[in-house]
């Protein structure tokens, strides 16, 4: 050997040993970095001397040229499908055919292995490396795939060792990962692009292209389960050792493959499968069993394309067809609005099934669902079922076309959908019962109303005790009643009640971001108090006068005035205002008089007299912009007590810090005592 074939050959034995252990045995040996190494150091040596590439060197996997066509290819030995059995009866049928057949009383050994929910396919290999890769179509005709199976990483493209019969056939399956599948599924989301209905579509479509570069994209996979043709060596007497050479020549076997005596030990390994289905990493749609003595299999022979040796004892299906006879929409505790497929009920995935979700009404437009439709429901393992497809051909005349409605069906708000979003909203935040709790809860939250001793717990206590229904029934409780609620007191309902009164007195910013407008943080909140002064100005503003607002863009400026043009949440706020919540009123600075535009401040540590958001309104207001991390672009640092690494950092960088004192004389000769405020 020459040292350049000797490197090859190393690198190659290198990068199948690597590939090997990560897709075969799921047991990665180098990190990735290492291998794509390796990978281009071959690649490089077989651009440089095209004649010593070799069909079965890895950079071969990648993918060639495109083909018109696949050609057909026959199989020698024909390729079986299978028998089926649905219950006990069906197996211990089976069971006493095969023990009649061989004139028997003898307890049979079977083989069990999980019935894989992909593509069979035939692989050839002459003297150990991959010739041919075929489908098994009619079972005596097949396509050739050969490009196409190549890329399939955990298909050796060599086998492993010397000792293999110069031609051997290896049958499995190629089947998709489910979480190869909903990766695959939701790029497809992402990208607006059809969804494959489950994984055996989408391994069946993968294997299908014509260009092996779109295969080699899919995240496919490829487990064996039988011999085809062999010639030129002697193969194990059992079907159990004949997969377990299979996995010394470098194939994947199922580790769930298990040999049991007679039919009990089947049905005892069916259940336990039946556990253990949903916790695999790929979809089965039942158990193969099959008697494990090939002499045995060769005695009993086939009836039709089915041998009579194994049978396929299948799972409940994960797919039936049933009618979707209405649609509702469910509003959810944030408004998300979602609708939901009322169906005929149907057994499927071992339930019976009487509704679906949609997720959201792109979902149904892509899917093109109508009442009346035939639709395709899908419940694998636990997840919610879903309708995967119409059924077009058995849409009859009369079927519905579904709309978004435009009120919410829970309190009658209006419906909102911006254009970018997939969700629409119930715009009644502050009156819809399916919104109650959340908006209430973010509304006593500490940024918003700052109802001190008002958690999450307790607001649900409330609501679901009949005491409040609405920001406004807070104002009008009273202790009495609240005393007598669980973990509660006389001390703790009075401080409560307390706390709810101080918070009549708050500000624009907290007001504003408290009645939950979507999209409306903390600093948007006070960016608009900053910008209008008052609520009156922003209520009745435009898109373009809210366009002016910094950092508001089109999307918040639409939520803002789809919250203020639902009369309901006007009545709202009229109450809380009559109620006696009140702000200081807000100068609004003229540009001009704004003495640090362009400036960006940051606070940090606590402040004594003010807390750290009153000193962010105040620098808003003087036209400064309040950033929460301190940078090179960072002007001024205002630190309080205990400030820790932005102090730090800003002292590093030179950059001017000001104490609590130093702030507060810098707002005095702009015009702002602090504690001045009208109350
Ligand atoms: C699957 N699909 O997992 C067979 N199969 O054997 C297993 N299919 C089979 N065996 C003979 N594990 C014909 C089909």
């Amino acid at each position: 050997m020459t040292d350049l074939s000797h490197q090859i050959a190393k690198l190659r034995q290198q990068l199948e040993h690597a590939n090997y252990q990560y897709y075969v045995l799921d047991d990665p040996s180098i990190p990735d970095a290492e291998y794509d190494r390796l990978f281009h150091q071959l690649k490089d040596i077989e651009t440089q001397h095209p004649e010593w590439i070799t069909p079965d060197s890895p950079t071969q996997r990648v993918g060639g040229a495109p083909l018109s066509a696949f050609s057909q290819v026959e199989h020698e030995v024909p390729m079986l499908s299978l028998g089926n059995a649905f219950n006990e009866e069906d197996m211990n049928d089976f069971n006493r055919r095969i023990k009649d057949r061989l004139n028997t009383t003898d307890t049979i050994r079977y083989a069990c292995e999980p019935k894989l929910d992909g593509i069979a396919v035939s692989l050839l290999y002459e003297n150990g490396i991959l010739v041919r890769g075929a489908t098994r179509g009619d079972g005596a005709t097949g396509e050739d795939i050969t490009q196409n199976v190549r890329t399939i990483p955990s298909i050796p493209l060599k086998l492993l060792g010397d000792q293999f019969p110069p031609i051997l056939e290896v049958r499995g399956e190629v089947y998709m990962p489910k979480a190869g599948f909903d990766q695959l599924n939701q790029r497809a989301r992402d990208n607006g692009d059809k969804l494959f209905v489950n994984p055996r579509n989408a391994a069946a479509g993968s294997l299908r292209q014509l260009d092996p570069k779109l295969t080699a994209a899919r995240p496919l996979e490829f487990c064996c389960y039988s011999l085809g043709r062999v010639e030129g060596a002697e193969m194990p007497e059992y079907h159990s050792d004949i997969l377990a050479q299979f996995g010394k020549w470098g194939f994947k076997t199922n580790p769930e493959s298990k040999v049991v005596s007679g039919v009990a030990g089947c049905l005892d390994y069916y259940q336990a499968l039946a556990q253990k289905r949903n916790a695999l990493n790929y979809e089965i749609d039942g158990i193969v069993f099959k008697v494990d003595s090939i002499s045995l299999q060769q005695k009993l022979g086939f009836v039709s394309r089915a041998p009579r040796w194994a049978i396929a004892h299948k799972f409940p299906a994960q797919e039936e067809m049933t009618t979707l006879e209405a649609i509702e929409f469910q509003v959810g505790r944030t408004g998300a609005i979602t609708p939901v497929a009322r169906l005929k009920p149907i057994f499927v995935g071992g339930v019976t099934v009487s509704n679906a979700t949609l997720h959201n009404m792109d979902e149904v437009k892509r899917l093109d669902a109508r009442i009346g439709d035939s639709v395709v429901i899908r419940r694998a393992g636990d997840v919610i079922p879903q309708i995967v497809k119409v059924v077009l051909e058995n849409r009859p005349a009369d079927a519905q076309m579904i709309s978004l409605p435009k009120l919410c069906p829970v309190c009658q708000s209006h419906v909102e959908r911006i254009d970018s979003e997939a969700v629409a909203r119930c715009t009644g935040g502050l009156v819809c019962g399916a919104q109650r709790k959340e908006a209430i809860k973010h509304f006593a939250s500490r940024k918003a109303m700052d109802i001190d001793g008002l958690g999450d717990k307790l607001v649900e206590q409330l609501v679901d005790e009949g005491h409040i229904d609405s920001f406004a029934d807070l104002y009008h409780l009273t202790a009495e009643p609240v005393a007598q609620m669980e973990r509660m007191g006389e001390k703790s309902a009075n401080n409560l009640i307390t706390a709810i009164a101080a918070s009549k007195k708050t500000t624009l910013a907290k007001f504003l971001y408290a009645l939950g407008i979507r999209e409306v943080g903390v600093a948007t909140a006070q960016n608009l108090a900053q910008h209008f002064g008052d609520l009156r100005p922003l209520v009745k503003a435009p898109l373009d006068a809210l366009l002016a607002v910094e950092d508001v863009g089109p999307i918040v400026a639409q939520h803002v005035i789809n919250f203020f043009a639902e009369p309901h949440n006007q009545k709202v706020i009229d109450e809380l205002i009559r109620i006696g919540i009140h702000w200081p009123a807000i100068e609004v600075v003229a540009a001009s008089d704004q003495p640090l535009l362009g400036e960006t401040y940051v606070v940090t540590g606590t402040l004594a007299q003010m807390g750290r958001d009153q000193a962010k309104t105040y620098l808003q207001q003087l036209g400064a912009k309040v950033s929460g991390s301190v940078s090179s672009k960072t002007n001024a640092l205002i630190a309080g007590e205990k400030a820790g690494s932005k102090l730090t950092k800003a002292q590093d960088l030179g950059i001017q810090v000001f104490d609590e004192n130093a702030f507060l004389d810098l707002l005095s000769q702009h015009g702002i005592t602090h504690g001045d405020e009208a109350e």
